[in-house]
């Protein structure tokens, strides 16, 4: 029985029908913060600060699993380090806690190229480099990493982690990353034909496609314990592009879509991570791998859109 924690942001919202649809719609509850609307199934409220109602879930529903989505991303925790601290930190110490304390079976909690600070390599970062993040995202995510492979040397708690990069999808449109252009800039494109940028244009970042990074968090959680060797974190990304490479993709496809650029303190955040990131430790040890290179990516993204806003 699987707990998804954080299941309303952008990676909760597809990644629990994705499993209920690999592992059987009864055998995962989500929970996110807010109160349940009447019309979600298997949902609860749940707030991860809060250790007590954890041991309750836990216990009430049988938990054997947990997916640890619930976190601040970058932008919203550089405007509120104090609620970052206590969701990211505070909160993941208690999954980790309850998870020892009900001996679970598996804690999967993904980490994200927040973790790189200024003096990690710029490209082609291996999984065990420099990690001196100065966002606050970044340092509680550091923390969590390095807590993961606490728990798992000390306690043998079976803890796995990646390092999402940015992440492009189109059912729910992320509003805290600082990564978040490379989806918004796909809503502008179809509605107004117009978008402004908060990045600068030459500002390179790895990204993936929602449907390799859900497949990439199922592999890793049914590879082999024996396989995994890094318990912090694996590096994984299909691609890395700037925002001037990306606006270039989607106006060979909408005519007329127009760019300006006026970058914001969020490129100052983007300016201390690297503009790739070497997933060959994922490959190697629970064969990672990714289908949708840009192209693809974006001829998908522009077709979903479309439909959805009709
Ligand atoms: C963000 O931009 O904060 C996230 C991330 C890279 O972890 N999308």
């Amino acid at each position: 029985m699987i707990l998804v924690t954080g299941s309303s942001g952008q990676i909760g919202t597809e990644l629990v029908p994705y499993l209920r649809e690999k592992y059987g719609k009864d055998s995962v509850i989500s929970s996110d913060i807010m109160e349940p609307t009447g019309t979600q199934t298997g949902y609860i409220r749940l707030d991860v600060t809060d250790r007590d109602s954890l041991d309750r879930a836990i216990e009430k529903y049988g938990i054997t699993d947990i997916f640890h989505l619930a976190g601040i991303l970058s932008a919203k925790g550089e405007k509120d380090p104090d609620l970052a601290y206590r969701v990211n930190l505070n909160g993941t110490y208690n999954v980790l806690e309850a998870a020892r304390r009900h001996s679970l079976d598996k804690v999967i909690i993904p980490s994200t190229i927040g973790v790189f600070g200024p003096e990690t390599p710029k490209r082609n970062v291996p999984s065990i480099t420099v990690l001196r993040p100065r966002t606050m995202y970044g340092v509680t995510k550091v923390a969590a990493e390095l807590l993961g492979q606490y728990y798992y040397e000390k306690f043998r708690l079976d803890v796995r982690s990646l390092r999402y990069p940015g992440i492009i999808s189109y059912m729910a449109e992320p509003t805290a990353g600082t990564t978040d252009y490379a989806v918004e800039i796909f809503y502008y494109a179809v509605r107004m034909k117009k978008y402004t940028c908060y990045l600068q244009k030459n500002r390179r970042l790895p990204m993936m496609y929602m449907p390799d990074a859900l497949r990439a968090l199922t592999d890793l959680y049914e590879a082999d314990s024996n396989k995994i060797s890094l318990r912090n974190g694996y590096n994984v990304q299909a691609y890395s592009f700037t925002p001037e490479e990306l606006y270039g993709k989607i106006a060979e496809r909408i005519n007329g879509f127009q760019i300006e650029y006026k970058p914001d303190y969020r490129d100052g955040i983007a300016a201390t991570w690297p503009e790739s990131i070497d997933s060959s430790d994922a490959i190697k040890e629970w064969g990672f791998r990714y289908d949708y290179d840009l192209d693809r990516t974006v001829d998908d993204m522009i077709d979903h859109i479309s439909e959805k806003l009709g």
